[in-house]
């Protein structure tokens, strides 16, 4: 559990390194077509790391090592439409900030901050309370682009970046939790199960357990679209059902967990021989994830496994080091290895490539490779995610651009006959230690054999949801 003691070190640390005060804005509360009908709220990760409230329209100062938490007072007929709330007392006393003040004395706050000097913030994805945060400080704040004070945003990188112990097993719970949700989706994958069926299933066991989707949950027949937004599938035998998605728990931590099923309980021998390969890659991606290993070669290790595979098929006709100098093996491989997680799924990407890549080191431009989320050495209390895949997309093996600049490295025949296999991808998460890699997803089947047996063993999507019973 992430305790009020841990929030407070985390503001002392950032108190620290800043030597002035600090605006951070929380998210408001944004309508999706009527202002008392908003989007599903979410805190900003940065607010909800220093802070641990959940409350729209919430904003924090940190000035001389105290924060001030300001919180919207409720309405007179509040009450009356979403029950009664707290006090200010109460709310700040139970996330043990120093003080609590009504959120209308926040311009007037900063007003005063700034007469005394400078004040850091940073820029948020609602872009009403960056604008706000911009107007009051004079500075600009464009999430994504504009991030705030540059001391501020690698302030919070370094922090954030090195997970506690709580925050491990907050992530772990998360993995966990997210493991019971794929095995039920695996258990009710059979033919003509409806990818949307198996989508609710997937949520209702998250939901069951207190957790909400951490992201936008990918599951599929089409698993060569890497981040297939549809959900209007119905498996037939044979088919590899991919299955992208992980829950968030109730202190904003996420699991990010990827397993492909084969729908009708047993891989084909080509679908078999695929799977293996990914395994072996994610196997010795992982091992690699120690301490001072760049990301890079961690990318590299799983991208030769996926390399030597496609040339024992026949599919390039060139040595493992030309493929991977070519980016041949991106044929079949055209995304990074992974990436950060932690209260965000692609941790910390809201400032880009900052806290993933040298600030002198550009992304590589090789097709594929060009994906790679992150390429600096890996620290103890790093989590990653490490999901090596194999793709037949249509559009890259007929791409004239790159039959060209590939060239008599490949047997272009060979690689169209692999058209029709749809996605194959393994992904778990992955705590960097002194010692041994955690696998913190470890509980969700993955071998051949428990993924085989798994697959349409029951309970049906119509009995999964008939028995949540919440
Ligand atoms: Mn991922």
């Amino acid at each position: 559990m992430i305790t009020a003691d841990e929030r407070a070190a985390r503001r002392a640390t950032l108190a620290a390194t800043m030597g002035r005060p600090v605006l951070l804005m929380g998210h408001g509360d944004r309508p999706r077509n009527l202002p008392m009908v908003p989007v599903p709220f979410r805190q900003d990760s940065t607010f909800l790391y220093y802070t641990g409230c959940r409350e729209p329209d919430a904003a924090a100062l940190l000035v001389d090592g105290k924060c001030t938490l300001f919180l919207h007072q409720p309405g007179d007929d509040d009450a009356l439409w979403h029950g009664p709330t707290p006090s200010l007392a109460e709310r700040g006393a139970a996330l043990g900030v120093d003080d609590v003040r009504p959120h209308n004395e926040l311009e007037r706050a900063v007003a005063d901050v700034l007469a005394q000097g400078p004040l850091a913030s940073l820029a948020v994805a609602d872009a009403a309370r960056s604008k706000l945060a911009s107007w009051w400080t004079g500075r600009a704040l464009n999430f994504g682009v504009d991030h705030g004070d540059d001391d501020l945003v690698q302030a919070v990188i370094s922090q954030r970046r090195v997970k506690s112990s709580a925050e491990i097993e907050a992530q772990r719970a998360a993995a966990q939790h997210s493991a019971a949700a794929h095995v039920a989706v695996a258990q009710a994958a059979c033919a003509g199960a409806t990818e949307r069926g198996l989508k609710a299933v997937f949520e209702a066991v998250l939901a069951g357990r207190g957790l909400t989707p951490g992201y936008g949950t990918i599951l599929s027949r089409r698993g060569e679209v890497l981040h297939n937004r549809t959900h209007d599938g119905v498996l037939e035998a044979g088919d590899l059902l991919l299955v992208d998605g992980g829950g968030e728990g109730p202190e904003g931590y996420t699991a990010d967990i990827t397993r492909t099923w084969p729908v009708g309980g047993a891989f084909t021998g080509r679908q078999r021989a695929a799977y293996e390969a990914v395994l072996a890659a994610q196997d010795e991606a992982i091992a690699l994830c120690r301490p001072g290993v760049r990301y890079r070669e961690v990318h590299d290790a799983a991208s030769r496994v996926l390399a030597r595979f496609l040339i024992d098929e026949g599919v390039l006709t060139c040595d493992v080091d030309e493929a991977l100098s070519s980016g041949a093996h991106g044929l079949f491989y055209p995304h990074g290895t992974g990436h950060l997680i932690g209260l965000d799924v692609h941790d910390l990407e809201n400032f880009g490539d900052l806290p993933s890549y040298p600030s002198d080191q550009p992304r590589p431009t090789q097709f594929g490779t060009c994906n790679l989320r992150l390429d600096l050495p890996l620290e103890a209390g790093w989590v990653v995610t490490v999901e090596p895949g194999l793709y037949a997309v249509p559009e890259i093996l007929h791409d004239p651009k790159l039959r060209d600049t590939l060239g008599d490295r490949v047997s272009w025949s060979r690689a169209t006959s692999w058209i029709g296999l749809g996605g194959i991808r393994i992904e778990d998460d992955v705590a960097v230690t002194l010692g041994a890699p955690d696998i913190l997803s470890a509980a969700t089947p993955k071998s051949v054999a428990a993924v085989e047996a798994v697959t349409g063993a029951g309970p049906t999507v119509g009995e999964r949801l008939a028995v949540q019973g919440f």
